[in-house]
C-alpha cells in the first residue's frame, strides 16, 4: 500500500495538470485503490433495468484528413501479408457518417465508491498482419486482456503506461497467448513493438464498467449508471480530451454527444 502511495505522488509531481488540487488527490487515490479487492460485501453489477443510459455520437468536424499507407517494406513476412491492398494509418478514422472511429468514451468522475464485479473473460488483442487488432481496447482494471499472435513472425509487445507498470516482451510465431493485467486504472496505455515501429495499440483501463470504444458508427452507450452527475471524457489518440458533464436519472437516457474538431 505504502508504495502505491509513493506511486501516486511521483505521478502527480510529473502531472501538475491534473493533481493541482485537492479534489483532484481524492480522485487519484481511488484510482491508486482500484485494482484492490473490496473488504467483504459482494461485488455489484450495472442495473441495467433500473439505472441511467448515456448515449451519443462522437462527431468529427474539420476537413477529413486522409489515412497515409503504411510502409511495411523492411520486413517482407509483413508486406506480403497485405499483398490484397497495403495496410493504411489508423490514428485518425473518420467514418462515412462523419463520426470518429477509436475514440474511448468513459466516465472520468461522479461514480460512487462501488466494488464492482471484474468479467471473467478476458479482452483480446492479437497481432495480425503486423497490426494490433483492434487498434484500441478497454478494459477493467485487473482483469485479463489476452494477448496472442497470428502471425508468422517474432513480435514484441510494449505497453507504455505512466500510473502501472512498464513492461516488454517478444512473442515467436505459435507461441502461446499472454495474459496479462493492469491493476491501475489508466486512460490511456499506448502500447507499441519495439520490432515494427508502425504498429500501436491503445488500451483504456478502467476502475469501473463505464467506458466503450467507438466504432464503424462512432457512437457509445454507458448503460446501468446509478443516478447522478458525471463527468463522461471522450479521449482521441491524435485530437487529446474532452469532457461534458451529464446528469442521469434513474430508468433515464441521455444523449450527449461530442464534437472534435480536426
Ligand atoms: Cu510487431
Amino acid at each position: 500500500m505504502k508504495k502505491i502511495w509513493i506511486g501516486v505522488g511521483v505521478v502527480c509531481a510529473m502531472t501538475l495538470v491534473s493533481c493541482g488540487g485537492g479534489a483532484d488527490k481524492t480522485e487519484e487515490r481511488k484510482v491508486a485503490d482500484a485494482g484492490a479487492p473490496a473488504a467483504g460485501g459482494a461485488a455489484a453489477t450495472p442495473d441495467e433495468a433500473n439505472g441511467g443510459t448515456i448515449t451519443g455520437k462522437v462527431v468529427f468536424e474539420g476537413t477529413k484528413p486522409t489515412a497515409k499507407t503504411i510502409d511495411m517494406s523492411a520486413v517482407p513476412f509483413c508486406m506480403r501479408a497485405h499483398a490484397s491492398g497495403p495496410q493504411k494509418t489508423e490514428d485518425v478514422i473518420v467514418n462515412d457518417n462523419g463520426t470518429l472511429k477509436y475514440a474511448f468514451v468513459w466516465i472520468k468522475s461522479g461514480l460512487p465508491d462501488t466494488n464492482w464485479q471484474l468479467p471473467a473473460t478476458p479482452v483480446m488483442l492479437d497481432q495480425n498482419g503486423c497490426m494490433y487488432r483492434p487498434h484500441m481496447i478497454g478494459v477493467r482494471a485487473g482483469q485479463n486482456i489476452d494477448i496472442k499472435t497470428s502471425d508468422a513472425t517474432n513480435h514484441n509487445i510494449h505497453p507504455q503506461p505512466t500510473v502501472n507498470q512498464d513492461w516488454n516482451e517478444s512473442q515467436a510465431p505459435g507461441s502461446e497467448d499472454k495474459m496479462k493485467t493492469f491493476p491501475r486504472q489508466e486512460v490511456m496505455i499506448p502500447v507499441k513493438c519495439n520490432i515494427h515501429p508502425w504498429m500501436r495499440a491503445y488500451i483504456g483501463v478502467v476502475s469501473h464498467p463505464f467506458f466503450a470504444v467507438t466504432g464503424d458508427d462512432g457512437t457509445f452507450t454507458l448503460k446501468g449508471l446509478p443516478p447522478g452527475t458525471y463527468t463522461v471524457e471522450v479521449w482521441h489518440e491524435k485530437y487529446g480530451t474532452q469532457d461534458q458533464t451529464v446528469t442521469v436519472g434513474a430508468k433515464e437516457s441521455k444523449t450527449q454527444d461530442f464534437t472534435i474538431k480536426g
